[in-house]
């Protein structure tokens, strides 16, 4: 058994034991009240399941295993030459709460590089589907096609033990998060670069051999962002859409790899993942419509026609944070390191000086700032890769490291069937009649 597994193996079975012992004397203890709102209102701050790996502060952001972004790059093992972390070194920290050393991290990245082979069959799923098809779509089909090859659904067909789910689920986590950046390349050349691929290069990183596959040019910058990139979307603790999705499908016993392609379908909507896309579309139309340089002056217009349209502002708004995005922060301050003077990037520093006071004269949006997606797109395009129906997928590679690590500790702690309750709307009315006698 390798270091890693043998460590989550200790510390997920000390802690279950501890979970357990917790629910069975204080079980009863009451951690809050739902109101009528949250009901009605996507149960926003309704504290309903376990997740180790990250926690988010409606102001200071996320937090992995206790540490900000800033502090990651600070603690986590680099590449040589990158001032970005290495993903590898955020996945071992969420998995097992420790920050690893570079030889630990070089471990891990050879380890992946070892399990990175699709199975044949997933290559002819893919190419089964016509080349329009959203690479979202693509992706999403390709993980379930590799259910096949899910260790856990084998050893729970033989009959496997309760007690030893966590083995086969650490095992399809490491595969899967291993193979994500080959079939990401795979579909991003298969669409937009005729079909001609490139082969993996077994001598770098994750991120780095994932950036080296997509083929983009000045390749060492595209490298340091894919790391950076790869790391900031890498979790964003369990409530959000797509971790709860892979939580919940991960809770009736299905493999990571059904749980994570229907992670993928829910980080697809555009009010969640998808809006990576959709900023760098609306960005696109904004400049067709007035001009590469635009005035704040234009710019306020543009926003305020948008709204009148009935559409959201992409990029801005938050369910849970208040504050402008530590992710986005991030991506700022790689982006003043590295292409301050890119016209695109300048574009998206304009925007962000103009929405929030818009959005705030709403009177009704609870976060005007930005959200991670309202930077990263320009990014992308200064270094060559405006085919914007991609980015959502890059985001898909990255909440892997997170919501898979979160997935061994589910299974690990033996989480049971999610199952909450729904009401209707006679319950909703008869409940509405009720508060008002009372007062
Ligand atoms: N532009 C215009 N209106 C917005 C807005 C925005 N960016 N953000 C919120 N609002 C509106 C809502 O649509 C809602 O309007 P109605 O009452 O008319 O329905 C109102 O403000 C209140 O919404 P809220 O409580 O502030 O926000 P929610 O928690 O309901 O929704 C989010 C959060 C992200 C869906 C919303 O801010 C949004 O649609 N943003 C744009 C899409 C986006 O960037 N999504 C990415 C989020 C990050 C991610 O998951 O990747």
């Amino acid at each position: 058994m390798d270091a890693l597994k043998q460590k989550f193996h200790k510390k997920s079975a000390a802690l279950r034991d501890e979970l357990r012992a917790i629910s069975k004397s204080k079980g009863d203890t009451v951690v809050g009240e739902v109101k009528l709102s949250q009901v009605l209102g996507g149960a926003r701050g309704v504290k309903m399941m376990l997740w180790e790996t990250s926690e988010l502060d409606a102001n200071e952001g996320i937090r992995f295993r206790g540490y900000s972004i800033p502090q990651l790059r600070e603690v986590l093992p680099k590449a040589k030459g990158c001032n970005e972390p290495l993903p590898e070194g955020l996945f071992w920290l969420m998995l097992i709460g420790e920050v690893p050393t570079a030889k630990e991290v070089k471990w891990l990245s050879k380890e992946w590089q070892k399990r990175a082979k699709l199975p044949a069959h997933t290559y002819n799923v893919i190419n089964a589907l016509p080349k329009n098809t959203h690479p979202m779509v693509q992706f999403s089909v390709a993980i379930a096609s590799m259910e096949s090859t899910s260790l856990f659904s084998k050893g729970y067909a033989k009959g496997m033990s309760k007690k030893d789910y966590w083995d086969p689920t650490y095992e399809d986590a490491m595969n899967l998060v291993a193979r994500l950046p080959v079939v990401a390349a795979y579909i991003y050349r298969r669409v937009f670069h005729d079909d001609v691929h490139i082969a993996a290069d077994r001598s770098l990183d994750w991120a780095a051999n994932f950036a080296h596959m997509l083929g983009i040019n000045d390749e060492d910058n595209f490298k340091s962002l894919m790391r950076l990139y790869l790391t900031i979307h890498a979790d964003h603790e369990g409530g959000n859409a797509s971790a709860h999705t892979a939580h919940l499908i991960g809770s009736t016993l299905s493999s990571s790899y059904l749980s994570y392609a229907g992670a993928m379908n829910s980080l697809a909507g555009p009010l969640h993942g998808l809006a990576n896309q959709e900023v760098i579309k609306w960005i696109f139309e904004m400049i067709k419509s007035i001009g590469k340089n635009p005035s704040k002056a234009q710019i306020t217009a543009y926003v305020k026609k948008t709204l009148k349209a009935g559409k959201v502002i992409p990029g801005y708004g938050h369910a849970v944070l208040r504050e402008p995005d530590p992710r986005f922060i991030a991506q700022r301050v790689f982006a003043e390191e590295h292409l301050k003077d890119a016209e695109i990037v300048q574009v998206v520093w304009k925007v962000f000086d103009v929405v929030p006071g818009i959005l705030k004269g709403l009177g009704k949006v609870k976060n005007p700032w930005p959200n991670v997606d309202a930077h990263s797109g320009a990014i992308l395009v200064h270094y060559g890769m405006k085919e914007y129906p991609f980015y959502t997928v890059l985001f898909g590679v990255s909440r892997a490291l997170g919501v898979l690590a979160a997935s061994c500790w589910s299974r690990a702690m033996g989480m049971p069937l999610e199952r909450p309750k729904s009401v209707t709307s006679e319950w909703v009315k008869e409940v509405a009649k009720q508060k008002k006698k009372k007062k």
